[in-house]
């Protein structure tokens, strides 16, 4: 009895001191459980459908219903709902579980562990296999710029609604008049912490084998140039840091006439086919598409970024990385009854290299397909502007590690299998597109 209350007063102690810092000892998720419910058959699918519509504004779907036969759902549930939740389940007779039952506790565990750590000086001293706030995200982006001057300069793409600089990183060995390019970016959803910690990964990686005359990094950095931007959504990703672990929107009030909640998704806020199915015009909800195609000052500094370039060199790349459930995901997007472009089998071509070159790093199974007839519908999304709007042909969606063990509280120590598996995919996807499509 004694043991256990200093326990909890030691762990309560260790809570305070970490808040400044981290805000998570608010225990917001106190008692909140990720329940998986998987479909067996069609009517399960269209059962999953109706309780995502009824149950959006309430609660935090992680996997949103698919169109696939036993591809799961995942909902975060809070303590307050979850005897509602699985009465509904359990009434309608669907296969459910608990995929994570003590969601403050996974929190609180990680954040203690990052809380006992020192802290990184120099880009020598840069750790890849853990999480950094984004002080440190913007640090080592002006570092890479300086350290390897030669290949790397660095670049502000705009300012956040909150006044935080977004910046980012070009890679360039040479220059040339027909020099094409690639972008890659990462960050968009604030809570998948793996995405800007994988991008990182993947640009250390390329200018390091660069410079190890590795050949096929050589011939790659010979043919194309890359645009990088880690970290997207920055006051996003900072609020999960301080606030809400598990907030994935922006951070600007919304007008009163939406709902006036806080944000808008920036992976429905893209300006090609914005507005439609898969996206809500209601600003409560995590899948809100702003009251205009990039409402969003980082939105649209980000795309006025991409574009100034896309009229100097083409781009034949883009990937937007995302967390979590292992999918390489091509356009459309949109609508799951559009015609598939033209394009679509070259598109798909390219995928498959890149998931066979992930399963060959640690035999990790990921998906390949068009997004919304593979998964669901979103407008205005990334990988559909990517591929119309700055017009490269191949054109993703990533969502990277796990399956849902952890979702998108992935544990440290999968970031560099995770990075080192979609760096081969990306070094395969360039090689595709330059032997198949140059
Ligand atoms: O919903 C999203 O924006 C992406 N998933 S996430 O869990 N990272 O938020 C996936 C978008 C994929 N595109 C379509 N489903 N059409
Ligand atoms: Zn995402």
């Amino acid at each position: 009895m004694a043991g256990e209350f200093a326990l909890k007063f030691l762990l309560g102690c260790v809570l305070l001191l970490c808040a400044g810092h981290s805000g998570f000892a608010r225990n917001i998720y106190d008692g909140s459980q990720v329940i998986r419910i998987t479909s067996r058959d069609q009517s399960d699918i269209d059962w999953l459908r109706t309780f995502h519509n009824t149950y959006e504004d309430k609660l935090d779907f992680w996997l949103e219903p698919s169109q696939i036969v036993s591809r799961p759902v995942d909902v975060l549930v809070p303590k307050s709902m979850i005897r509602e939740i699985r009465g509904v389940l359990t009434g309608n007779a669907m296969d459910f579980k608990v995929n994570i039952a003590d969601v403050q506790g996974v929190i609180n565990k990680q954040f203690m562990r990052m809380a006992g750590r020192n802290k990184p000086s120099a880009l020598n001293g840069f750790d890849y296999s853990v999480y950094h706030p984004y002080d440190e995200i913007r640090q080592w982006v002006i570092d890479m710029g300086a350290e390897h001057a030669d290949i790397v300069s660095q670049f502000l793409v705009t300012t956040s609604y909150e006044g935080r600089e977004m910046r980012g990183l070009k890679i360039s060995v040479s220059s040339g008049p027909n020099k094409k390019s690639i972008w890659f970016e990462g960050g968009i959803h604030a809570r998948e912490w793996v995405s800007p910690a994988t991008v990182m990964y993947i640009t250390n990686q390329l200018v390091t084998d660069y410079k190890a005359n590795e050949q096929r990094v050589v011939d790659i950095l010979n043919n194309y140039d890359i645009y990088i931007v880690p970290s997207l959504n920055v006051d996003g990703y900072v609020y999960t840091w301080q606030t809400e672990r598990l907030w994935r929107k922006t951070r600007a009030p919304q007008p009163a006439e939406y709902g006036g909640c806080v944000g808008v998704d920036g992976n429905r806020n893209w300006p090609y086919e914005w507005g439609g199915k898969g996206a809500s015009p209601w600003s409560c909800s995590n899948t809100f598409r702003g009251p205009n195609p990039l409402s969003e000052v980082e939105m649209k500094g980000l795309t006025d970024y991409a574009l100034a370039r896309a009229k100097e060199q083409e781009f034949r790349l883009f990937i937007d990385w995302h967390s979590y459930s292992q999918l390489y995901l091509a356009p459309w997007s949109y609508d799951m009854n559009a015609e598939l472009p033209p394009e679509s089998p070259d598109q798909m071509a390219a995928a498959d290299a890149a998931v066979t070159a992930i399963k060959a790093v640690h035999g990790m199974d990921y998906v390949y397909g068009p997004s919304a007839r593979l998964l669901y519908e979103a407008s205005g999304n990334s990988k559909d502007w990517g591929f119309k709007g700055l017009g490269a042909k191949y054109s993703y969606v990533v969502e990277l590690r796990d399956d849902g063990e952890y979702g998108f509280l992935l544990p440290e120590d999968q970031i560099i299998p995770c990075a080192e598996e979609n760096y081969a995919a990306a070094l395969a996807l360039a090689e595709f597109i330059h032997s198949n499509d140059p």
